[in-house]
C-alpha cells in the first residue's frame, strides 16, 4: 500500500464530524439568492454545491486545495528531481485527496500502487479493437470506461449489502483501479484509431505520465514532461463545470465511480466544454490554410478578418470566453510558459500569440462574451502538435485523463462525507409567471 488509504482513514473522522457540526450550527444561513436570469440561464454562479478539491476565482483562476499552478510547480514532487520540472499528477492526486503536499517517496509509492492495478479485464481490449472506424475517441473512451464497470468493487459490495460506513473504501478501490487502467484504455483507442493497433508494452519503471506517453507511442522525455503538466492543469476546475458536476450528480445516486466517470466524459465531449481543444486547433489550421490559399500573410489584421468571418457565420471563437473566469486562464499562462521554455520558435506558437494579441479586442468589439480572454483549450493543441501529436480529435481524451484525477478525488469525499442525492428544484414557465404575478 502507498499509505494514502491509511492517511485518508486518519483524516476522515475529523472531516465528517466538522461537516456534521457545521451543518447543525449554520445549516439555515443563506449563502446565495437566485435570480430569474440564473434560473433560466444555466444556473450560472449559483453557490449550491460542496466541492473540496479546488476553488475558482473569476480573476485569479484555479487553486487546487489552496495552491495556484505556479505554487504546485514549486511544491509538488517532479519526476527528475530537477528544480523547474513539471509536477507529477500522482502528487497532485495525493494533494487533492488529503489536502497535503506529499513527499517524493509517497508519490513514488502511489505510482507503484497504480501500476499494480493497471491490468485490464479481458473483455475490454477486444471491445476497443472492435469499435467501428470513425467512432469519436471520446465515445470510445466513455464506452470503454463503462465496460470496465464489470470490475466495480462499489457495485459488487453494494449488491452484497455493504454498510454506508464502507462506501468510502469501495470508492477508494474503484477510483484507483480506474485511474490505473485509463492509460492502456486511451493508448488502445489512440493506436487503433490512427495506427495499426500495436501498443507498446506497459512500462512500470516509468511514472504514470511517462508510461502513458510511451504506450501512446511518444517516447520523447519532453513530451512526457508536457503530459505531467497537462494532466495536472486539466484535473479540476471546482465543481460547477459540466463534467465535474455530472460526475458528482451521477455519483450522488450511488452509481459507482465507473458509471459516474463515463457520464463525466460525455459532458466533457461537448464543444462548449472539453471538445473546444480540438476545435481550437481546427480553427488555427483553418486560418493558416485560408490565408495561404488567398496568398496573404498571417498578421494581426488578417487574423482579425478571419475572426470576424467566424463570428459573422454565427459561430464561437473556440478557446475564448468562460462561464466563470474574467481574465486570462492561468492554465493558458502555464502552457504559454511551457512553450516559451521548450518551443519558443514554433510557428504555430507564434500564431497563438498573435491571436492572443488581437482576439480580446475583437470579442470586446463583438460585445457579447463576458470574458474576451483565452481559456485552457486555447493553448493545449499547439503544444501537443509540436511533439508530433497532431490527431486533434483525440485531444479531449487527454483532457479526460486529467479530469478523472479531479472528479474521482472529489467523488471519494462525496462518499466519505456521506453527501446526499443531488436533486435541485425545477419550475415551469407557468410557475414563473405566477411567481411574478404574486411578487
Ligand atoms: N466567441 C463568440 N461568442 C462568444 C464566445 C466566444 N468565444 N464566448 C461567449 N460568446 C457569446 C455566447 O455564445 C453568448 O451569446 P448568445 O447571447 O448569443 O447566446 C454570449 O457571448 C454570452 O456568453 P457568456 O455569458 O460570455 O459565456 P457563457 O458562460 O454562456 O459560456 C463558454 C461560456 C465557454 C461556453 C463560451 O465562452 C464559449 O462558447 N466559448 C467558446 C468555446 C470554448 O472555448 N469552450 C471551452 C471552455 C473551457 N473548457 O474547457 O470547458
Ligand atoms: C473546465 O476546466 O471545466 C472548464 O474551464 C469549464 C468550466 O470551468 O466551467
Amino acid at each position: 500500500s502507498s499509505g494514502l488509504k491509511e492517511r485518508l482513514q486518519e483524516l476522515m473522522p475529523a472531516q465528517q464530524e466538522a461537516l456534521k457540526n457545521f451543518k447543525k450550527e449554520h445549516g439555515s444561513k443563506i449563502v446565495d439568492k437566485v435570480t430569474i436570469d440564473q434560473l433560466v440561464g444555466g444556473a450560472r454562479s449559483i453557490k449550491c454545491m460542496l466541492w473540496e478539491t479546488s476553488l475558482l476565482d473569476p480573476l485569479e483562476g484555479i487553486r487546487f486545495r489552496g495552491y495556484t499552478i505556479p505554487e504546485l510547480q514549486k511544491k509538488l514532487p517532479n519526476y527528475s528531481g530537477k528544480p523547474g520540472d513539471e509536477p507529477m499528477p500522482e502528487g497532485l492526486f495525493w494533494l487533492l485527496l488529503t489536502g497535503e503536499i506529499p513527499t517524493k517517496a509517497q508519490v513514488d509509492s502511489l505510482t507503484a500502487d497504480l501500476h499494480s492495478r493497471a491490468k485490464l479485464p479481458a473483455h475490454v481490449e477486444p471491445m476497443i479493437r472492435g469499435f467501428p472506424k470513425g467512432m469519436h475517441p471520446m465515445t470510445q473512451l466513455s464506452s470503454a470506461i463503462l465496460a470496465l464497470q464489470t470490475e466495480s468493487v462499489f457495485a459488487s459490495e453494494y449488491a452484497k449489502g455493504t454498510s454506508k460506513t464502507k462506501y468510502w473504501e469501495h470508492t477508494y478501490e474503484d477510483m484507483l483501479n480506474l485511474l490505473a487502467r485509463l492509460p492502456e484504455v486511451c493508448a488502445l483507442i489512440y493506436r487503433c484509431t490512427y495506427f495499426d493497433g500495436k501498443v507498446a508494452p506497459y512500462d512500470s519503471s516509468l511514472d504514470y505520465s511517462g508510461n502513458f506517453c510511451k504506450m501512446l507511442g511518444h517516447d520523447d522525455p519532453a513530451f512526457m514532461e508536457l503530459m505531467r503538466l497537462y494532466i495536472v492543469i486539466h484535473s479540476d476546475h471546482e465543481g460547477g463545470n459540466a463534467s465535474a458536476h455530472t460526475c458528482h450528480l451521477v455519483g450522488s445516486t450511488l452509481s459507482d465511480p465507473y458509471l459516474s466517470l463515463s457520464a463525466c466524459m460525455n459532458a466533457l465531449a461537448g464543444p462548449l466544454h472539453g471538445l473546444a481543444n480540438q476545435e481550437v486547433l481546427g480553427w488555427l489550421l483553418g486560418l493558416q490554410a485560408q490565408l495561404k490559399e488567398q496568398g496573404k500573410d498571417v498578421t494581426p489584421e488578417t487574423i482579425t478578418e478571419f475572426a470576424w468571418e467566424t463570428l459573422k457565420a454565427g459561430k464561437v471563437i473556440p478557446g475564448y470566453g468562460h462561464a466563470v473566469l474574467r481574465k486570462t486562464d492561468p492554465r493558458y499562462t502555464s502552457q504559454r510558459e511551457f512553450a516559451l521554455k521548450h518551443l519558443p520558435h514554433d510557428p504555430l506558437f507564434k500564431l497563438v500569440n498573435t491571436v492572443y494579441e488581437v482576439m480580446p479586442g475583437v470579442l470586446t468589439e463583438h460585445g457579447k462574451t463576458k470574458n474576451p480572454y483565452p481559456n485552457v483549450d486555447s493553448h493545449s493543441g499547439v503544444l501537443l502538435k509540436y511533439y508530433g501529436f497532431h490527431h486533434y480529435d483525440f485531444y479531449t481524451v487527454l483532457f479526460g485523463i486529467g479530469r478523472a484525477y479531479g472528479v474521482l478525488a472529489q467523488l471519494f469525499w462525496d462518499r466519505a462525507l456521506g453527501l446526499p442525492l443531488e436533486r435541485p428544484k425545477s419550475v415551469t414557465s407557468e410557475w414563473l409567471n405566477n411567481f411574478i404575478k404574486n411578487n
